[in-house]
């Protein structure tokens, strides 16, 4: 295994090249601070990779728990869309919302994925405060926006190849 924790660390070679892709990006509207400055990361990073931006497709959910419905309409309205990437950030309240919310969309991401084969990728941040998102979202730990555009190229690449 790599000794690297931030992916956002990665070694441009290793990347493939993105410039025949359609990649979608679905953020949440809640923790919007956050949610906006880690889909800007994403969007930088796969531009940065040869994305064209004619495909690339930005919407929003109202939260969270819309993130793999929103993945749904995107490959239902756009059956030549390689991959979604879902962007949120849930944070750790005084009521068990939390958990409800963390383990649905995580669980509902990966039925998205294997219903149409296609990545479906979880650049969601589950934090204890703020400040935890903050610093993972263009702060001390990277931006993990960069790193779920990476994982979007690299699995589509993956299911070309495989
Ligand atoms: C209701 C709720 C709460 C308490 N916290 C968050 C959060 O931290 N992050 C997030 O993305 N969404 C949150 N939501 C909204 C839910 O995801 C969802 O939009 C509503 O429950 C409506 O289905």
């Amino acid at each position: 295994m790599s000794k690297k924790k931030n992916l956002s660390e990665y070694n441009i070679s290793d990347v493939p090249d993105a410039s025949d892709m359609k990649i979608a990006i679905v953020f949440a509207e809640w923790n919007q601070e956050i949610t906006l400055a880690l889909a800007d990361g994403a969007k930088t990073t796969l531009l940065n990779h040869g994305l064209n931006e004619k495909n690339l497709f930005i919407n929003s959910v109202p939260g969270s728990y819309e993130l793999p419905m929103g993945a749904q309409y995107i490959f239902e309205n756009n059956r030549d869309i390689d991959a979604v990437i879902c962007i949120g950030c849930v944070i750790q309240g005084e009521t068990r919302h939390f958990e409800f919310i963390s383990d649905a969309v995580a669980n509902g991401i990966m039925n998205v994925a294997i219903k149409y084969n296609k990545p479906v990728i979880f650049g969601v941040l589950t934090t204890d405060n703020f400040s935890q998102a903050k610093e993972r979202s263009g702060g001390k730990h990277g931006n993990k926006g960069d790193e779920a555009a990476i994982t979007a190229i690299k699995m589509i690449e993956l299911k070309k190849i495989s």
